[in-house]
């Protein structure tokens, strides 16, 4: 059977999923979404996957159409529907079809997309012996022109410095914000380990609050490493003792350069091993 892709109210296959060329969401990066996973069954951090989405939407001024409690059965019934246990989830919001004018208040008809689909993992090596990544020349949004805040469909700034990462042989990217501080990656916040203390950006540094992020925060404390929300530089992951990335579709990732500096011994350290472990310990208990 051809997957299932949800769109505003009804299920319909693959190749059947389509929405207007008139749509913002395609006409100007105007909407919102969410990348989420499930495990066996169950999707991880659903709640507050759907509370993000609801405050990007809220600050883009784009009003769901529906509860939260009805967009919850609805991505449960996608997967249901299409078989799938261990996938990746996409919700979208789109600001709906308009005139060819930048004038939101000419949609009327935010559409809503659920799709669920087999997820795509990052090689098991990555996880072995770590990532490197490169610097991008392009910087985060800054925070007054687009808040990185919002999970937008306006992803060109990652995408571009994405690129660069992909044209030097990696598979993601450090962007640094407009005060030359490490914000994040183009799709995973980072972490370093220095003298025993997991840092990592604040919220304020220009950076999407990443789920796993806050879920990383929360399992460090209860192993009593301490954690600090701080601004650092890239001198900082130089002289780091470790380094990882997190994100929903990467989980917990290690990162052993930077710029084609090893960083600490080159190999994943003690503390990054150990929060991957109680981070596969957490889905697997509660999915
Ligand atoms: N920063 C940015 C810019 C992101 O886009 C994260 C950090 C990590 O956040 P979470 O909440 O996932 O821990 C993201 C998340 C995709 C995809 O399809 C992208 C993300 C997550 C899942 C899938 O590219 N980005």
């Amino acid at each position: 059977m051809a997957l299932q892709v949800y769109i505003s109210g009804n299920w319909v296959d693959r190749e059947d999923a389509k929405i207007s060329v008139f749509d913002h969401g395609l006409l100007y990066g105007d909407g919102v979404f969410e990348g989420m996973r499930s495990y066996s069954g169950k999707v991880f951090q659903l709640q507050e996957h759907l509370d993000r989405l609801w405050e990007s939407a809220r600050a883009i001024q784009l009003q769901i159409p529906g509860s939260k409690e009805e967009m919850a059965t609805a991505v449960k019934e996608t997967l249901r529907r299409n078989d799938l246990a261990d996938a990746y989830v996409r919700l979208v919001v789109t600001r709906g079809s308009g005139t060819l004018g930048l004038d939101p208040n000419r949609c009327c008809n935010p559409e809503v997309i659920i799709i669920t689909d087999k997820i795509a993992l990052y090689p098991q090596e990555y996880y072995e012996k770590g990532l490197e990544l490169i610097t991008a020349a392009t910087i985060r949004n800054h925070p007054a022109a687009l808040s990185p805040r919002i999970k937008s469909l306006n992803y060109l700034n990652n995408i571009l410095a994405k690129m660069e990462g992909a044209r030097a042989g990696c598979v993601e990217a450090l962007m640094l914000n407009h005060k030359g501080e490490v914000a994040e990656c183009t799709g995973d916040n980072i972490f370093i380990v220095r003298r025993g203390s997991l840092l990592t950006p604040p919220i304020d540094a220009g950076i999407l609050e990443g789920i796993t992020r806050n879920v990383v925060l929360e399992l460090a404390r209860q192993q009593a490493i301490p954690v600090a929300e701080i601004a650092f530089t890239r001198h900082d992951i130089f002289i780091a003792q470790e380094c990882f990335l997190t994100g929903s579709a990467a989980e917990v990732i290690p990162v052993v350069k930077l710029d084609d500096r090893m960083i600490g011994d080159g190999v994943p350290g003690p503390i990054t091993l150990r929060l991957i472990k109680a981070f596969a310990a957490l889905v697997h208990s509660t999915g």
